[in-house]
């Protein structure tokens, strides 16, 4: 086929599959057979673009708490599995997206790993994540980190459930075989700093602590707290442009560097203004989505989206995508996590803005949830 000339093309004759056959027995092939699915001319994502309804996933999340406890299970947890990629059970090709339950009283106890986390609190106001000796008190819409090896442990103390959604770069550390995991001695660890010191510390934007020395490579702040960002957004919404495909969307950052929370997880708070409909892009970067407030849509090559709060959904790398406030008075607000500074900073980061059409996709169907 004279497209595939750049590649190559071998014609197989009964010389050629012997000479296979004896490339394979010593463990070796011929790479002008498998060129093209190794080196395809553009990211081809087995993760699928799909979205989870939450009033579907939350009776579920809530039988596990009448089923299992967090002793028996360490975490009690329900994974959104993407069907592209049900056997390892992973949300995107780098990213997982949990729904934790933890429920007046418990304790998830207290572990390590490699892979780092963050929290995204959906329901529930004033249980705790503590990590390296600091508890942090978590309400809606707050961003928890627990970056790589940081022991944590989860505690409600409250009356009523708490329900967070989990972001781990789990698929990213198995690929690179660097998974590492330790329980500690005890349920809880040592609490050792004062509750929500860091929050104390970083909370003013634009100043820092000068005498504090900071060497690691996450930022110290554990716990973004909603009530500014959402704050934040607004005041950005009176005036500020924005993005022409993400419309206000701010970075949370490392107070430090002013760059991504985590070396291998970013995290962004957006705000569609009443009626916004951003124009499509892609990009070289798995994203995780969980709806915040308002309603609308996001089209995902072609596919619409449609969304409530609470709800998640995946945009795989390189796929198309737009959004769309359906509200014609209201904002929405999205909450997103991604895997860009690993793409960054390897210099495999790449975006494309749709030029057709005035850079909106057609639309070829709706995604009908489960
Ligand atoms: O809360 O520490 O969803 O270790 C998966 C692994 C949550 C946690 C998850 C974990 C945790
Ligand atoms: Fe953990």
């Amino acid at each position: 086929m004279a497209q595939q000339y750049p590649h190559g093309h071998v014609e197989t004759d009964s010389e050629l599959e012997a000479f296979y056959r004896d490339l394979e027995a010593m463990s070796t092939t011929a790479l002008w057979r498998v060129l093209t699915q190794q080196i395809t001319d553009e990211p081809q994502p087995r993760a699928v673009p799909f979205l989870w309804k939450y009033r579907r996933i939350r009776p579920l999340v809530l039988r596990a708490g009448e089923l299992v406890t967090p002793e028996q299970a360490n975490r009690r947890v329900v994974v959104l599995v993407n069907p592209g990629l049900k056997s390892e059970c992973y949300a995107s090709s780098t990213l997982l997206a949990n729904i934790q339950l933890v429920l007046p009283g418990e304790i998830a106890p207290a572990h390590r790993h490699s892979a780092a986390a963050l929290r995204f609190i959906i329901e529930g106001n004033g249980g705790y994540t503590a990590v390296d000796g600091e508890k942090t008190v978590m309400r809606p819409g707050d961003l928890v980190l627990t970056p790589n090896w940081t022991w944590h442990d989860h505690g409600n103390p409250t009356d009523g459930p708490m329900i967070w959604q989990d972001g781990l770069d789990v698929p990213l550390v198995n690929a690179l075989d660097a998974s590492f995991f330790e329980p500690y001695p005890g349920m809880q660890q040592a609490y050792t700093r004062p509750v929500d010191l860091s929050t104390e510390q970083y909370r003013q934007g634009g100043l820092r602590p000068a005498w504090e020395r900071w060497t690691k490579p996450y930022s110290p702040l554990l716990n973004y707290a909603w009530q500014q960002t959402r704050e934040a957004l607004e005041r950005m919404s009176k005036g500020a442009p924005g993005t022409p495909w993400d419309g206000i969307t701010m970075e949370y950052v490392n107070p430090h560097t002013g760059g991504p929370i985590m070396p291998t997880i970013g995290a962004h708070a957006q705000l569609l203004r009443a009626g916004e409909h951003t124009q499509a892009h892609r990009h070289t970067m798995d994203v995780v989505y969980q709806v915040v407030e308002g309603r609308g849509f996001t089209i995902i090559n072609g596919v619409r989206f449609d969304w409530e709060p609470h709800d998640v959904f995946v945009i795989p790398k390189w796929a198309f995508h737009e959004h769309v406030n359906a509200s014609a008075t209201d904002a929405a607000c999205l909450f997103s996590y991604n895997d860009q500074p690993v793409m960054q900073s390897l210099g495999l980061y790449r975006e494309e803005e749709l030029v057709e059409n005035d850079g909106y996709q057609e639309v070829t169907g709706a995604f009908t949830p489960l």
